[in-house]
């Protein structure tokens, strides 16, 4: 049998331990990240023994700031997993969208786990779950981990990416200086990225941000560095702020327009959706 290796990654709060338990039942392994004391938990998916699920330590953000965020990044980079399930607190939408965006950088086929529907129902608030996923190019699952409900069409969903080797390919939520310097960032590394095994957009993307161990990866010659710090100062200049906060701002941007086509709060009619 095939084995297939499956990462859930999502914020801290989101249901991510719930969920786990959900799918993998009481058959799961608990150990350490190589190096780090970030808990690694590993289990089978039940009645899916050919699936193996690593629970990922809880982030905000794929930044190589914290031993958490590091060993999510290492391990979804260097691992392989042929699928990642990107839990969504659907009560907190914005905030958790924010790490969905980055995860979809790295064109590792994706479903989100849509979690709390229970909650978002009885708030009277309304989420279209097909626009979200129409518009994302990503497969969306309501899903009540803490009820146990939707994890068998959460299941056949990942079943089915994984089969179809369906990765995300939409990131078109940048637009103007950072869309520019993102795209002329990425022809000056295509190569190096292809070599180092980092998916382009992704790679470009973090040296936009000045991001330092993907400098480190891609093995990028000073020349071309100059060039990056060139490209990436005319844009600060021209947006009037600096490199982290522009692709923060673009990401925001785009999570706003997106929730205002896809979510409806109580009290507000469908023609108010823009
Ligand atoms: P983690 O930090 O992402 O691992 O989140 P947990 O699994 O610990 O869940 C955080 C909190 O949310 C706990 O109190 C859970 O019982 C609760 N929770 C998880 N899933 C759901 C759900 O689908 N609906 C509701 N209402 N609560 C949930
Ligand atoms: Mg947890
Ligand atoms: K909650």
């Amino acid at each position: 049998m095939k084995q297939v290796l499956l990462a859930l990654a999502g914020n801290q709060n989101s249901g991510k331990t719930t969920l786990f338990n959900c799918l993998t039942g009481s058959n799961q392994h608990v150990g350490n990240f190589p190096g780090v004391t970030v808990e690694k938990k590993e289990g089978h998916v039940l009645h899916h023994k050919e699936m193996t699920l690593v629970d990922l330590p809880g982030i905000y953000s794929l930044s190589p700031y914290t031993a958490e965020e590091v060993v999510t990044r290492d391990f979804l980079l260097d691992e392989h997993p042929e699928a990642i399930i990107n839990i969504v607190d659907a009560t907190n939408i914005e905030r958790n969208l924010y790490l969905t965006l980055q995860l979809m950088e790295l064109e590792i086929p994706m479903v989100i786990a849509l979690n709390m529907m229970d909650e978002v129902r009885a708030s009277g608030n309304t989420i279209h779950v097909e626009t979200l996923a129409k518009k994302l190019g990503v497969p969306v699952v309501p899903i009540s981990a803490g009820k146990n409900e939707g994890i068998h069409d959460l299941v056949e969903a990942v079943s089915n990416v994984v089969e179809n080797n369906l990765r995300p390919m939409h990131f078109d939520f940048c637009t103007g200086e950072v869309h520019r310097a993102i795209h002329a960032i990425g022809h000056i590394i295509e190569d190096h990225a292809h070599h180092a095994g980092y998916p382009v957009r992704f790679a470009a993307t973090k040296l936009v941000e000045g991001d330092e161990p993907t400098k480190k990866v891609l093995n990028i010659h000073e020349n071309d560095l100059h060039l990056i710090d060139h490209l990436v100062e005319d844009m600060e200049k021209a947006l009037d702020t600096d490199r982290e906060a522009a692709l923060a701002d673009m990401r925001y941007q785009y999570i706003e327009s997106l929730c205002a086509a896809c979510v409806v709060k109580r009290g507000e009619s469908r023609e108010q959706l823009r």
